[in-house]
């Protein structure tokens, strides 16, 4: 299992490259109760308020455009969602949000002020669906500041046949159009930056995560084959962080606080 810290080569392939393969974080057990917990949430079985949880289905086409909207509340027991969000109002997921890893990756980032979650969700391909997500970058406009970093943790294999995140070495280090409201590119821009050899595929176990930075440009596509892609991605932030639209952050560490296994 990985370490609770970062070496410093580690930090520097992360400074270079914008993410980094952290290992399995996961050991079976805990895998599969985050399995299960996700699939009791989205069937309705799951002792949670759904009334607080942004639940949203797939797409039925395959296109990006017609997945179903992104509104709070149960929309039907089936294990069609593509994204949940919310997730920190379960204590399984919290536990893990608040991991020693986690804390010490936001504290070099962000340094020793409160650490607040930007999002925790689920992000879901099931077998023969999902959409693609166009290549973007993840920040927002209505954010008086950018959110640094993304865990993403696979739940299931992640490969190229079933959506695993496709991304662009290197490129967090520039923001590419800052117009658009949540960081996706223009297809010029797109076609002129994330095609051919540029493109690498981050295939992962299940229980295995990586750091993103968050400028770094990343999509993914459809799952064409018979196994779900089941992810959740958590957003950290700057705990001093505003939104325009006046939402409230969860905060996930207090100011100096000190990672506890560090
Ligand atoms: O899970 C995916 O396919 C993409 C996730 C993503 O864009 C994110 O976590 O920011």
């Amino acid at each position: 299992m990985a370490s609770d810290t970062l070496t410093e080569a580690q930090w520097r392939q992360y400074e270079r490259d914008g993410y980094l393969h952290l290992g399995r974080l996961l050991d079976d057990r805990q895998l599969a109760a985050m399995q299960q917990r996700l699939d009791d949430i989205m069937l309705g079985k799951a002792d949670i308020d759904y009334g607080r949880m942004l639940m949203q289905l797939d797409s039925e086409t395959g296109k990006y455009e017609d997945a179903g909207v992104q509104s709070r509340g149960h929309k039907g027991a089936t294990l069609n969602y593509r994204k949940i969000q919310d997730l920190e109002i379960d204590p399984l997921f919290l536990a893990f949000i608040r991991r020693p890893l986690f804390h010490h990756i936001c504290r070099r980032v962000h340094g020793p002020g409160p650490i607040g979650l930007f999002r925790a969700m689920f992000m879901n391909k099931p077998a023969g669906k999902g959409t693609w997500l166009p290549w973007h970058q993840d920040r927002w406009t209505d954010l008086d500041r950018d959110p640094q970093i993304t865990i993403w943790l696979a739940l299931d294999p992640a490969t190229r046949a079933n959506g695993c995140v496709q991304i662009i070495p290197g490129s967090h280090h520039e923001l590419l159009n800052p117009e658009h409201a949540s960081g996706f590119l223009t297809e010029q821009m797109a076609a002129e930056r994330c095609t051919g050899d540029r493109v690498r595929y981050v295939e992962l176990k299940p229980g295995e995560a990586m750091l993103l930075h968050n400028w770094l440009l990343h999509a993914s596509d459809r799952n064409q084959s018979s196994q779900s892609r089941r992810a959740f991605s958590i957003c950290y932030m700057d705990g001093h962080s505003v939104s325009k639209r006046g939402e409230n952050f969860f905060p996930v560490f207090d100011a100096d606080s000190e990672p506890a296994n560090a």
